[in-house]
């Protein structure tokens, strides 16, 4: 036996590694860091857990949520039709009346909603084309306030395009001024198709004159001659910015013909860039003006996957204008990214798994000190489940959630007890 003593031992880990194999190890925790795993550390510590196999996995990475509309589904109305559209007419509404208070309240709500279920890195776009930019500067001070249990990155991002008002680009610039770590787009809803390809090159250029990632809202809807991703992926090559750049939803790259398909997905896998699917929301956005069939909204996650392009989930929305349900769980995101994409094949929902952790983890490029090694920052949650295949099968509880080596939520899982009839 050691005469160390530790802060921290997890006795009986079944650790999860990025092979998405597991073993029974110890694992030691000092001074806010991951100081040894081991099978049977021999040393003390002044607090052990026995945790007696349950799976131990780093943190869920939220890669794409909205804070600022986050819990405010049905103000100033409910979306009837369920759209795209019609969410961002309601939030064009609902964004006149917000106080830094509101924002500042609702953002914190959601984050301690997803700490709490597991999740230690969020990506957060933030509507700037509001004149006050008062989402923007109340996430700013939110994450101060949260930095020591959620590493939160803000994406300026412009809801209602850059070129459809005249003030909108320099809202735009005015955010990326204030010091946000992303840039955004939605170029499938400027004015016209010109509009959307120059919103793209605007992006790419903000993006290099003030030294921050890009992460585009791209081609979200059900027009299959939306064909942005192409321009996206020209422009990361071009300049060379590759893995800074990330193409969210591209549902409607699930629509495009094999052969257009297949000539972008070359020019994808020479991009290097990252994808985020949103299969909570875009499976109900998306297909509202088909009949049948009716198409499913979700990008070719399965194939971008077998081509290592790498894929990440979001949950998007919580309890919004264009989401009334959502819970926070990055497990109710991958179990409907495993429907959705029909992902059933036991290394597909293993590679679901993985895009709510170390995809995600890539996406936001925080990789190094990501995962479970000796050196890497004590960030790691304890699962209700033996395995990642059955974490996702039954959304398990998250049982702790350590941050920088301190326990920073628990969660006792539920017990049923039959009383009759068994
Ligand atoms: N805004 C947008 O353009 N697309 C979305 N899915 C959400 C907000 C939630």
């Amino acid at each position: 036996m050691s005469d160390k003593t530790y802060e921290l031992i997890l006795r009986n880990s079944r650790l999860l590694q990025p092979t998405q194999q597991t073993e029974i190890v110890d694992i030691a925790i000092d001074d806010s860091k991951i100081v040894a795993i081991s099978k049977d550390i021999p040393a003390f510590a002044y607090q052990e857990l026995d945790l007696q196999g349950k799976l131990v996995s780093p943190p869920f990475v939220e890669s794409h949520i909205h804070l600022d509309s986050a819990l405010t589904a049905g103000e100033p109305r409910w979306n009837q039709s369920g759209t795209l559209f019609e969410g961002i007419e309601i939030w064009g509404d609902r964004k006149q009346e917000l106080t830094l208070e509101d924002v500042k309240k609702r953002a914190i709500d959601t984050l301690k909603l997803q700490a709490r279920q597991g999740v230690l890195f969020v990506r957060t776009h933030i509507d700037v084309s509001e004149p006050k930019l008062t989402a923007l500067q109340a996430l700013l001070e939110v994450k101060e306030i949260v930095k020591d249990w959620m590493a939160l990155q803000i994406v300026a991002f412009p809801q209602d395009g850059i070129y459809s008002k005249d003030e909108n680009l320099s809202l735009l610039e005015k955010a990326l001024q204030l010091g946000v770590d992303g840039v955004g787009g939605i170029p499938h809803y400027e004015f016209t198709r010109e509009d959307g390809v120059k919103s793209v090159h605007k992006i790419f250029e903000l993006a290099e004159k003030y030294d921050c990632f890009i992460d585009i809202h791209c081609d979200e809807i059900d027009d299959d001659q939306s064909r942005f991703l192409e321009v996206v992926a020209a422009d990361a090559i071009r300049t060379g910015l590759t893995s800074q750049v990330t193409a969210s939803h591209t549902t409607v790259f699930g629509y495009y013909n094999n052969a257009y398909a297949f000539k972008l997905m070359s020019l994808l896998e020479r991009s290097k860039i990252n994808f985020i699917a949103n299969p909570l929301i875009n499976i109900t956005l998306q297909g509202r003006t088909d009949t049948y069939p009716k198409r499913r909204g979700v990008t070719r996650v399965k194939e971008l996957w077998e081509r290592g392009l790498n894929v990440s989930f979001g949950h998007n929305c919580v309890q919004d204008p264009w989401y009334s349900l959502g819970t926070g769980s990055m497990l109710d995101v991958a179990y409907m990214g495993v429907h959705i994409c029909q992902m059933t094949g036991m290394a597909e929902i293993d590679a679901c798994y993985q895009m709510v952790t170390w995809n995600g983890a890539k996406t936001l490029g925080v990789e190094d000190g990501y995962g479970i090694k000796v050196g890497n920052p004590g960030n790691l949650i304890v699962l209700d489940a033996d395995s990642c295949f059955n974490a996702v099968r039954k959304r398990a509880t998250v049982k702790y959630v350590f941050c920088q080596g301190k326990l920073l939520a628990e969660t006792i899982p539920k017990t049923i007890k039959f009383t009759s009839f068994t």
